[in-house]
């Protein structure tokens, strides 16, 4: 559920990328932190091995508009994917409002995208969510490889719903934006109704959420031959937090800490 404050009028949508390890959730985060204007997001925060790999969670606060007078955030984070982390993975879920699987399309890993979704389905169920009942994005990443999983194989197999799904070659920013832009989509009506309820003649024409449409545009992403970017993106200052914790409870603990801190320094 989102996080509301009517004193400041701060509304905090989160929004999950989750998938298999490797898959390229941390990549779409470092993309799109590299592309938005310093302005409108906070810094980065990852939580990663020597190897890269994410521990707990990546966290990138985003301004977002607003819905009426209300200024909304979104807090995109990522779930660790290797399978020992199950745990972080659930705790990172609490409080999700949309969720972005990001799959990884080479066919030797068609098991490991399934097994990752049955996960997911499993630690939403924890959080008495349903799969079918809360905003998915579905980003078949990695489209630059070669022995690619179909786009159809895929559809069947995770997507029998038809939520929107995208091709992607994060590593490039190809897809990235376009994912983020389909999930917001879907998030900020879903959120929008369950904090100020169903009747749309209450919503004046200034209370539409205002996506910042032509900063998005500008950040489409660069083509294929701009592997300088890709670089770039790697070499993007970030700010490493690490937390020091006992218990599982601490680490919910300090996720929310973290979420509240970008919006509760943006009380302008
Ligand atoms: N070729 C190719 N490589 C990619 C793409 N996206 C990500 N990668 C690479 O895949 C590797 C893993 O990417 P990450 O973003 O760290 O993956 P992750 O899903 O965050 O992994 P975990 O944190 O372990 O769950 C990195 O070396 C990326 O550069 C892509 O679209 N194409
Ligand atoms: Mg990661």
């Amino acid at each position: 559920m989102a996080f509301v404050n009517f004193v400041t009028k701060n509304l905090a949508i989160k929004i999950v990328y989750y998938g298999p390890g490797l898959s390229g959730k941390t990549t779409n985060l470092r993309y799109i932190y590299s592309k938005l204007d310093p302005d409108s997001r906070a810094d980065l925060i990852c939580l990663e091995t020597d190897t890269e790999r994410t521990i707990f969670f990546d966290l990138l606060p985003v301004k977002a508009g607003l819905i009426g007078d209300f200024k909304v955030h979104f807090q995109l984070m990522t779930v660790p994917g290797q399978v020992f982390y199950e745990a972080s993975r659930k705790s990172v879920l609490k409080g999700a409002d949309g969720i972005v699987f990001v799959a990884d399309s080479q066919v030797p890993l068609l098991d490991a995208n399934l097994e990752n979704f049955d996960s997911l389905r499993r630690n939403l169920l924890e959080h008495n969510i349903d799969l079918n009942f809360i905003p998915l994005v579905f980003q078949y990443n990695k489209r630059d490889l070669d022995n690619l999983i179909p786009v159809e194989t895929f559809n069947n197999l995770l997507n029998p719903r038809n939520f929107p799904y995208v091709e992607s070659a994060a590593i490039y920013g190809q897809g990235v934006i376009e994912t983020l832009k389909e999930i917001s989509k879907l998030t900020v009506p879903a959120v929008r109704e369950k904090i100020f309820g169903k009747k749309k003649e209450e919503v004046k024409p200034k209370e539409k959420v205002k996506m910042e449409e032509e900063k998005i545009e500008v950040m489409e992403p660069a083509s294929k031959k701009e592997v300088e970017l890709a670089a770039a993106q790697k070499t993007a200052p970030l700010r490493m937090t690490k937390i020091k914790f006992k218990s599982q409870k601490d680490i919910e603990e300090e996720l929310e800490k973290l979420a509240k801190e970008f919006i509760a320094k943006d009380k302008n």
